[in-house]
């Protein structure tokens, strides 16, 4: 095995791009020979975390366990990728530290789209329903979303195309010798 496990972790909005950057990267680390896994609403949101909602008190721990998870992964050498909004800093700090204590990179990459913009894209129609008040506490309307204040890498993706993104990424971590 040639790689040192880390997890790269995308914050953002809903609607922001973390899901379509993570898979294409994902896709890119596959042609390049990396080992890389990634964690998302569908693997853990309907697995492991089913039992949490959306209060501020239920996403802190589902932040908490994902970053449990992807730690545990890091660990065994894989690219962790982990794509979930993790509005609060605090909840994101506490991951980078647990990844600290193991020795492990933890790799903060801001998915910064701007909300109008997640709102005019709404692919599943959430924002239109957060709006009519048929989901409440919904990111960026009527719940909160704490930008990084220091990620490592920051994708402005209603700017920067799928491929530059990746490539920025990619770039990132062979500068860094994580590939
Ligand atoms: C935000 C919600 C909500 C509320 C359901 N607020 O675009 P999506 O659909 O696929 O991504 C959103 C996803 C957010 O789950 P996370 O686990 O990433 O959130 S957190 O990190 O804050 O725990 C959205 C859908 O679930 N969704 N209700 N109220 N997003």
């Amino acid at each position: 095995i040639k790689q040192r496990g880390a997890t790269l972790w995308f914050t953002g909005l809903s609607g922001s791009g973390k899901s379509t950057v993570a898979v294409a990267l994902e896709q890119k680390l596959f042609e390049l020979g990396h080992l890389s896994y990634r964690l998302d609403g569908d693997n853990i949101r309907l697995g492991i975390n089913k039992n949490l909602g959306f209060s501020a008190e239920d996403r802190t721990e589902n932040i908490r366990r994902i970053g449990e998870i992807a730690k545990l992964f890091a660990d065994t050498g894989v690219i962790t990728l982990s794509s979930f909004i993790s509005p609060y800093q605090e909840d994101r700090d506490r991951v980078r530290e647990i990844h600290a204590a193991s020795g492990l990179p933890f790799i903060e990459v801001y998915v910064d789209c701007p909300l109008a913009e997640a709102e005019i894209r709404d692919p599943k129609g959430l924002y239109k329903k957060a709006r009519a008040g048929e989901i409440k506490n919904f990111t960026g309307i009527d719940d909160p979303y704490e930008a990084p204040g220091q990620p490592e890498i920051h994708l402005r993706t209603a700017e920067m195309s799928v491929e530059e993104e990746t490539d920025l990424i990619i770039n990132y971590l062979r500068d860094n010798g994580y590939l």
